[in-house]
C-alpha cells in the first residue's frame, strides 16, 4: 500500500499523441491532510451507499437495474478536488456516485432509487437517471454513448455564453467505441471547446473485454486523431486524477479546448445486479481490490497520524448514520402521484407531425 510520499510521486503515462504545446508528463503534487480526510469521507459514503444498495436491490425494494460503482471511487475523488462547484457533470448510468461527490442530498438519491417523488429526479428517472440542476449534474443517461456529445453541447454552452466554466464528460471504455465519439471529438476540436472527455476505463462493457472489441486497446489514443491532449490515468489514484483533470481544466478555462483522460479504474462487482461474471477471473478482481482506494488514503492518513482511531470511528458512524437516514427517507417518502405523468413532459402544442 503507497504512503503519502509514494502517492504523491505517482506517474501517469501519457499518450503517444499530443497536441503540440501540451506538457509530456501530468504535474504531480502533494495533497494536504484536509484533502486525505475528505477523500476518505467521500469515498467512504460511495462505497456504503452503493453496498447499501445492492442489498436493497436484492430484497427487491426498488426495480429497474441497478449499477454499482464500487471500485471506481478514486475517479470521483480526484474529480472533486480537480473541479469547481461551477463546473458541469454529465455521465452514463453508473450515476448513484456521482451526485454523492456533488453533494447533492443522499435521501434524495436513496430516494430516486425508490422511485419516490422526493427523489432527485422526483423519482420519474430511478438509477440510471440521476440529475441534480442546482449541482450541475445533467445525468445519469441509459443510452450507451448518449451523453457523450450533450457534453459537448453544455461546453458550447459556456463558451457561447463566455462563461468560466468547464464540462467533465464521463463515459465508459464500451462507450468510448459509439460512432457519437468520433463527431463529438471532431467538432469539440474544430470549436475549442471546453470540455473534459474521461473514458472510466474499467476494461469491461458488460462481459465483453476491450481487448475483444478493439483493435487499439490504449484508449488514449483515440484522441491522436483529432490531434487532442490525451493521457492515461491510474484511476485507482486520487492524487493522480486530481492532479489529471485539474490540469485538463485549466486548458479548458485558458481557452485551449479539449483533453481526453483515459482513466484505468475497476469495477469490483458485476456490470449490474444479475451478472455471473464467467468473463474475468476472482484473482484479477482480488489484485485490483489490494489497490483499493480507500485502504490507501486511509493508510496515508493513519502513517501521518492525521486522525486517531476514535476519529476514524467516528467518521464510520457517521456515514453509516447517513446512509441509513437515507432509507429511512426513501421507505417513508410517497410515490409520485398518477397527473405527475403528465409533469415534467416536454410538449409543443403547434408539432405539425402528430395529427389527432
Ligand atoms: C446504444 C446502446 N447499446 C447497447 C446498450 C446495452 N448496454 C448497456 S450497458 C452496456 C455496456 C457499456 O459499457 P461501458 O461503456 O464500458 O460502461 P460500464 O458499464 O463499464 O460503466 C451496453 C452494451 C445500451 N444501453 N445502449
Amino acid at each position: 500500500m503507497a504512503t503519502g510520499a509514494a502517492a504523491s510521486k505517482k506517474t501517469t503515462k501519457t499518450a503517444p499523441a499530443k497536441k503540440a504545446g501540451a506538457s509530456s508528463t501530468m504535474k504531480q503534487k502533494g495533497y494536504s491532510k484536509a484533502t486525505y480526510i475528505k477523500w476518505y469521507e467521500d469515498m467512504l459514503l460511495m462505497r456504503k451507499f452503493e453496498e447499501k444498495c445492492g442489498q436493497l436491490y436484492i430484497q427487491q425494494k426498488f426495480g429497474g437495474f441497478c449499477h454499482l460503482y464500487i471500485g471506481q471511487e478514486a475517479v470521483l475523488a480526484g474529480m472533486s478536488v480537480g473541479l469547481k462547484p461551477t463546473d458541469n457533470v454529465i455521465t452514463a448510468y453508473r450515476d448513484h456516485a456521482h451526485p454523492l461527490i456533488l453533494g447533492s442530498d443522499p435521501k434524495r438519491v436513496m430516494a430516486e432509487l425508490y422511485g419516490k417523488t422526493t427523489g432527485l429526479s422526483k423519482g420519474k428517472g430511478g438509477s440510471m437517471h440521476m440529475f441534480d440542476k442546482e449541482k450541475n449534474l445533467f445525468g445519469g443517461h441509459g443510452i450507451v454513448g448518449a451523453q457523450i456529445p450533450m457534453g459537448a453541447g453544455i461546453a458550447f454552452a459556456d463558451k457561447y455564453r463566455n462563461e468560466d466554466h468547464v464540462t467533465i464528460t464521463f463515459m465508459g471504455d464500451g462507450a468510448a467505441r459509439q460512432g457519437s465519439l468520433h463527431e463529438t471529438f471532431n467538432m469539440a476540436m474544430i470549436w475549442n471547446l471546453p470540455v473534459i472527455f474521461v473514458i472510466e476505463n474499467n476494461k469491461y462493457a458488460m462481459g465483453t473485454s476491450i481487448e475483444r472489441t478493439s483493435n487499439v486497446a490504449d484508449m488514449s489514443k483515440l484522441g491522436a486523431s483529432y490531434d487532442m491532449p490525451s493521457f492515461t490515468v491510474d484511476g485507482m489514484s486520487p492524487e493522480a486524477v486530481a492532479d489529471a483533470i485539474a490540469e485538463a481544466a485549466a486548458r479548458g478555462r485558458k481557452g485551449d479546448g479539449p483533453t481526453l483522460l483515459n482513466i484505468e479504474t475497476y469495477r469490483y462487482k458485476g456490470h449490474s445486479m444479475s451478472d455471473p461474471q464467467k468473463y474475468r477471473t476472482k484473482d484479477e478482481v482480488k489484485d485490483y481490490q489490494a489497490k483499493d482506494p480507500i485502504d490507501h488514503v486511509l493508510d496515508v492518513i493513519k502513517k501521518n497520524k492525521w486522525l486517531t482511531e476514535a476519529k476514524i470511528k467516528t467518521i464510520q458512524a457517521d456515514v453509516k448514520n447517513i446512509v441509513e437516514e437515507s432509507v429511512k427517507f426513501a421507505e417513508e417518502s410517497p410515490l409520485p402521484e398518477a397527473h405527475e405523468l403528465y409533469e415534467d413532459v416536454y410538449t409543443q402544442t403547434d408539432y405539425p407531425y402528430v395529427r389527432d
